[in-house]
């Protein structure tokens, strides 16, 4: 047995992160269900580092110096449970099984407890990048046993990415915690998406210029404050003109938007812990809208529009107000996103760290950016910091941009242009920040015909009052 590490599931992401551990020096057990794929890998790749390819199970484990350490890289569900069931047998104590798939936490959860109670480790593993990130360095959220990360650490850090040199590698917490943070990794991924999109349709109905102008706005941003990777190449595809058509690629392309269930997840998650993560709930409901076929033709037909001209007199200071109200909207998702991430960790006892999840987001993964450096920032100045947006910082540069913000918001409106993302973002900021909410109403009512109680301002206590009766109070 001389391989250091086995990668089994050899399909784009497998193929690749077994690439990345054999050009970093390492020895690499490979092994796919289908023998093909893993002949195809050493037969293309076979340069790229020492490969030791194997049909069956048995031979792969066997292969693989101990304690051994196994990535998982298959279809996340039923075949990630099949093939650790196909392992189990062949394991001794104190190997790790890493799952690289993009698992629900709570399987991960499952089947830690599963393999620690047969003396083995499991590690669920968030992986982002695609397949570019797996070959050329990823941002990699492991989670599981600690101890496991003394030994598989040093070796995922070698393959991540780094930025300025620092890993985009760290161990995350307990069983389901690397998971979970990919999840939530993955739904601000859908808000930023959602929040760029929102910002090219303003600047493309609000200048009533083609998609290419727009991507060399686009350009321009990428220079700044919103410099990240999700800006870089949607300045790119603007540009990007279709071969067929010679139309501009974006308008050639059905407007409808799928999912793969992350951002999902993270929604669901959301509700059940009440963390209000607006920003990415509106750009999960933004693609179901897209893609609800009948209700938009019915829209369509029926649906007045009363949106004239919009007529922009000064560009460039609009350019500048969307930019603005972009970077507010962005903080807002991101402010939330780490809300909820505080809010699991806590129930679950993960003691997530916020300030490294942000650092190891910086480099590798597709939420990439500039700005993630001022998010560890405010981590470090304040570790319990309970609102991201009241840092110092980030409370500072979006005071100065909400003026911008309120102007596109409104003008959005206006002027018929959706802007959930947007629009919800703003709505928070004026939420979390109000003196008072009209909470007190909504307890009144729910009083009123549920007899569901009340506090009150001036004193402490829990009070109902006799609504239907003579309206006295009386404590509940
Ligand atoms: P896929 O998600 O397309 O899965 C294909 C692999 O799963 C093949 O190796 C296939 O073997 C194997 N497999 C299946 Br399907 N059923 C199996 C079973 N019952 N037993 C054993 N093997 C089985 O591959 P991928 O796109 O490379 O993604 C791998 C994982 O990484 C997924 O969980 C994905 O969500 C996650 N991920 C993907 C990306 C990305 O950008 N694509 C990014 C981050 C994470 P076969 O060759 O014999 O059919």
């Amino acid at each position: 047995a001389r391989a250091q590490i086995g990668v089994t599931g050899l399909a784009v992401m497998g193929r690749n992160l077994a690439r990345n551990f054999a050009r970093h020096g390492y020895t690499v057990a490979v092994h796919n269900r289908s023998y093909a794929k893993t002949e195809s890998l050493v037969a293309d790749h076979g340069t790229d580092g020492d490969f030791v390819p194997s049909e069956s199970t048995a031979d792969f484990v066997a292969s693989i110096a101990r304690p051994r350490k196994i990535v998982i890289m298959v279809k996340a569900g039923g075949p990630t449970d099949a093939v650790i069931d196909e392992l189990i047998p062949h394991l001794e104590e104190g190997d790790v099984v890493i799952d690289g798939g993009n698992a629900h936490f709570p399987d991960t959860i499952r089947r830690e407890r599963k393999l620690a109670d047969l003396g083995l480790h499991f590690v669920g593993m968030g992986v982002s990048g695609g397949e570019e990130g797996a070959l050329n360095g990823p941002s990699i959220m492991p989670g599981g046993p600690k101890e496991s990360y003394a030994t598989l650490g040093p070796i995922l850090e070698d393959i991540s990415a780094k930025v300025d040199g620092v890993p985009c590698c760290t161990w995350v917490g307990p069983d389901g915690a690397g998971h979970f943070v990919k999840m939530v990794h993955n739904g601000i991924e859908y808000a930023d998406m959602q929040l760029i999109a929102e910002a090219y349709d303003l600047l493309r109905h609000g200048l009533d210029a083609d998609a290419a102008e727009i991507g060399k706005i686009f350009e321009e941003w990428n220079a700044g404050d919103l410099e990240s990777f999700l800006i870089e190449i949607t300045a790119d595809v603007l540009q990007h003109v279709d071969a067929e058509t010679g139309k501009a690629f974006v308008d050639v392309v059905l407007d409808q938007a799928e999912q793969k269930g992350t951002g999902r997840w993270t929604v669901q998650n959301a509700l059940d812990l009440g963390v209000p993560i607006t920003g990415i709930a509106e750009a999960t409901f933004a693609r179901a809208l897209s893609g609800s076929v009948p209700q938009r033709e019915a829209g369509r037909a029926a649906l007045a529009s009363d949106a004239g001209t919009w007529d922009v007199t000064d560009r460039d200071a609009f350019v500048e107000d969307v930019r603005l109200a972009l970077y507010a909207s962005k903080v807002v998702a991101y402010s939330q996103g780490f809300d909820q991430i505080a809010a699991a960790s806590a129930e679950s006892g993960w003691g997530i760290d916020r300030g490294a999840m942000a650092r190891i987001w910086r480099g590798g993964c597709i939420i990439r950016a500039k700005f993630l450096n001022r998010i560890t920032e405010a981590y470090e100045r304040d570790a319990d910091l309970p609102l991201l947006i009241a840092d110092p910082y980030f409370a500072d540069i979006v005071g100065k941009g909400l003026q911008a913000w309120r102007r596109v918001v409104s003008q959005a409106a206006l002027n018929g242009v959706p802007t959930p993302a947007f629009s919800s973002s703003l709505a928070y900021y004026d939420g979390v920040r109000a003196e008072r909410l009209p909470a007190a109403l909504i307890q009144a009512q729910r009083d009123f015909f549920g007899a569901h109680t009340y506090r009150r301002v001036d004193k402490d206590g829990t009070f109902h009052t006799e609504w239907s009766g003579d309206r006295t109070e009386h404590d509940a």
